[in-house]
């Protein structure tokens, strides 16, 4: 699964491919939208494998906003955390839902720093949770439209830049479902 890596100080950078669903991390990563209707895409994937029932997982993640941020949309860079449930036999403990920018196939400064924020927000988080390894999709990169190749260097640019302020995050991958993405993924690491 796991295709290469990279060092920033005491903080790995992991590419893997496969189902993140399936994937031994303490944390792994929803992309989300601002509402955690988790409709389609790897949000759909995530709130199967977490209860079986999705719309029992979007209940949950619901609850947990109004608990833990109190409104019921999330903005970029704010995050909402969840248990894994069934995800717990692979070693996950916690879904952090987090929300990319919409792109429609246009990428920009803007469009960069929102996805900057979900990706870090959700990296703050895990320190947060004292938790050492996470997991995250290509946020933004499939239904939302994101250049894939943008979104994988603007992940390399915030983890070498978290790299400084990590303390109990040690592993950090990026997951690419498709063997075609992951492929492309390290082109652009390589
Ligand atoms: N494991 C790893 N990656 C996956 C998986 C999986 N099981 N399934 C899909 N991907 P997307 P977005 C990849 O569309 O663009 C949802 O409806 C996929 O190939 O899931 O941020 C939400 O509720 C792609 O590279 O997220 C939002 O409404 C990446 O995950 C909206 O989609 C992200 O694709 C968010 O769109």
């Amino acid at each position: 699964m796991n295709l290469t890596e990279l060092t920033f100080g005491n903080l790995t950078f992991k590419l893997a491919q496969g189902d993140i669903t399936k994937l031994p991390a303490e944390a792994i990563v929803n992309a989300a939208n601002k509402y955690l209707e988790h409709g389609g895409g790897v949000a759909l994937a995530i709130a199967k494998a977490a209860a079986g029932d999705p719309y029992e997982y979007i209940k949950i993640s619901k609850e947990a906003m109004r608990e833990q941020i109190g409104r019921n949309h999330i903005e970029h860079g704010e995050v909402v955390v969840t248990p894994a449930l069934n995800m717990e036999r692979f070693g996950i403990k916690y879904v952090i839902h987090t929300v990319g920018p919409y792109c429609g196939g246009k990428w920009d400064e803007n469009l960069k720093e929102k996805l900057k924020k979900a990706i870090l927000g959700a990296l703050r988080k895990a320190e947060e949770l004292n938790i050492s390894s996470i997991a995250f999709p290509a946020i933004s990169a499939g239904i939302y439209g994101c250049p894939l190749g943008e979104v994988v260097k603007t992940f390399l640019k915030v983890v070498e830049e978290f790299s400084g302020e990590a303390e109990s995050v040690k592993e950090v991958y990026l997951v690419l479902y498709s063997k075609k993405d992951a492929e492309r993924a390290l082109k652009i690491l390589g």
